[in-house]
């Protein structure tokens, strides 16, 4: 008898869990976000729970937390909440394999990645593993637990792959051109993304994104760079902005935008790949002269390459008080320019309007408004700690 009721005991759990899990296929989809710590898995995560989805993600073991985008969607799971955390990472497959298994998603969203193009010089072998043999390890675990007919799947692809640009706009069909170890990755995540759905039939995806930003966009890549740079240089946390190779030309849209067409490209009836964009470029030099507006300066950009600089021309407003009238604000330093540079992008998301009814609703101009008044924000609560000796130390290093 006692035997038989540990027996019982040890089954308890799995036979509740089970139970849970038909009560949520009758009623709601389950999705696994990769890479739901980062800019799109945190926007995506909304946006599915608004939809009703039970959202997992996947965390990475850091030492210090790093959930910080997610944490407003944070449930107690002892109360029985949609969002849930798990630990892992795209290297490891058996980890892989058994949340996949545990979960037996409806959707995968493969949004984890090394996403930095610079940093994927410095580490190109870790970019190679996790952006691409990452990728197929994910499919490869759909496949091993037999649900490639069930679970679709979603590949975070990126205009980085037309790198040397064969023609303008870029579109399903331009020719990839990749000019970075992370761009080089992205490609052979590509390819698998669309081996699998054409060798076994699985419901696979690659949205080809362009630069896409918004307040939550990671400090290192040039958009929050220069947003938070010089909201910090406004309220005189740091002294000047030190910049790559600012002629490069970005087509930029919200984040926000970007993630509904995720979701929208998993709901077809077939699968196919999509470029998501604008359809507009402006320069990194433009962007700088936003955000300074934005805070009250004109710029005056002098000399030429490296020497070249940006001073204030004037002044107004009172958001940037710690400012001087001709003040260098801006200057080039080489180390951010990279061995090889994709110097200009601009998508045609023809393809997407016309078949999803996707446009983008956010204008770059508006999102840099966005970013300029939350990093002022932030400098302003910096300011007055330091006015009172009790601030951090602010990283630079970008
Ligand atoms: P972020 O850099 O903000 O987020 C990347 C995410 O991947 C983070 O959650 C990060 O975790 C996670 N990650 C990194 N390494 C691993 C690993 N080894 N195992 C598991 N997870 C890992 O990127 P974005 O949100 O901007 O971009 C999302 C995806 O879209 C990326 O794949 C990116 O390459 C791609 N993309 C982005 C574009 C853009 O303009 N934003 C355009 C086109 C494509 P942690 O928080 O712990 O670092
Ligand atoms: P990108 O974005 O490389 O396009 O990749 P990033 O914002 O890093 O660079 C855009 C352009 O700005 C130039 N640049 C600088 N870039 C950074 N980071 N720092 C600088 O100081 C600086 N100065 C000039 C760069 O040389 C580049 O030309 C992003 C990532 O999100 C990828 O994951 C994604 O796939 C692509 O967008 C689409």
């Amino acid at each position: 008898e006692r035997y038989t009721s540990l027996w019982l005991c040890l089954q308890e759990p799995r036979w509740e869990r089970q139970e849970l899990r038909q009560e949520h296929t009758s009623v709601t989809k389950r999705a696994l976000i990769t890479g739901i710590t980062g800019q799109d898995g945190s926007y995506l995560a909304e946006l599915l729970l608004a939809k009703g989805y039970e959202v997992h993600g996947l965390k990475r073991r850091a030492s210090l937390f790093n959930t910080q985008r997610v944490d407003h969607l944070y449930e107690d799971p002892h109360e029985n909440g949609r969002f849930r955390l798990h630990y892992g990472d795209l290297t490891d497959t058996s980890n892989l394999t058994r949340i996949l298994s545990e979960i037996r998603p409806d959707e995968v969203y493969n949004l984890g990645a090394q996403s930095h193009v610079a940093v994927s010089f410095e580490a190109p072998e870790y970019t190679a593993d996790v952006d691409a043999v990452g990728t197929l390890r994910l499919l490869e675990a759909i496949r091993f637990l037999r649900l490639e007919k069930t679970t679709r799947f979603y590949q975070a692809s990126t205009s980085e792959l037309y790198g040397l640009v064969q023609e303008t706009p870029q579109t399903e069909r331009t020719p990839f051109h990749p000019r970075s170890p992370y761009a080089v990755a992205k490609m052979y995540a590509y390819w698998i993304t669309v081996n699998y759905r054409e060798a076994y039939g699985m419901y696979a995806c690659n949205g080809i994104l362009f630069n896409h930003e918004s307040p939550r966009r990671g400090e290192t890549f040039v958009t929050r760079k220069i947003t938070r740079g010089l909201a910090n240089i406004a309220m005189g946390l740091e002294k000047c902005l030190y910049m790559g190779n600012i002629d490069s030309l970005r087509d930029w849209g919200h984040a926000k935008d970007y993630v509904r067409m995720q979701w929208m490209m998993l709901q077809q009836d077939e699968p196919e790949d999509f470029v998501i964009a604008t359809g507009k470029q402006y320069s990194v030099r433009e962007f700088i002269t936003w955000a300074a507006r934005d805070l009250g300066m004109t710029l005056k950009f002098m000399g030429t390459g490296v020497n070249e600089v940006a001073a204030v021309d004037s002044v107004e407003g009172g958001l940037a008080p710690m400012v001087k009238e001709g003040q260098i604000i801006m200057r080039i330093d080489p180390r951010y320019f990279r061995p090889a540079e994709v110097d200009t992008l601009l998508g045609n998301p023809a393809k997407a309007k016309q078949k999803l009814g996707w446009t983008p609703e956010i204008t770059a101009r508006e999102m840099c408004r966005e970013m300029v008044a939350a990093d002022h924000v932030a400098a302003r609560r910096q300011a007055l700690l330091r006015s009172h000796g009790l601030d951090l130390p602010i990283s630079v290093e970008a």
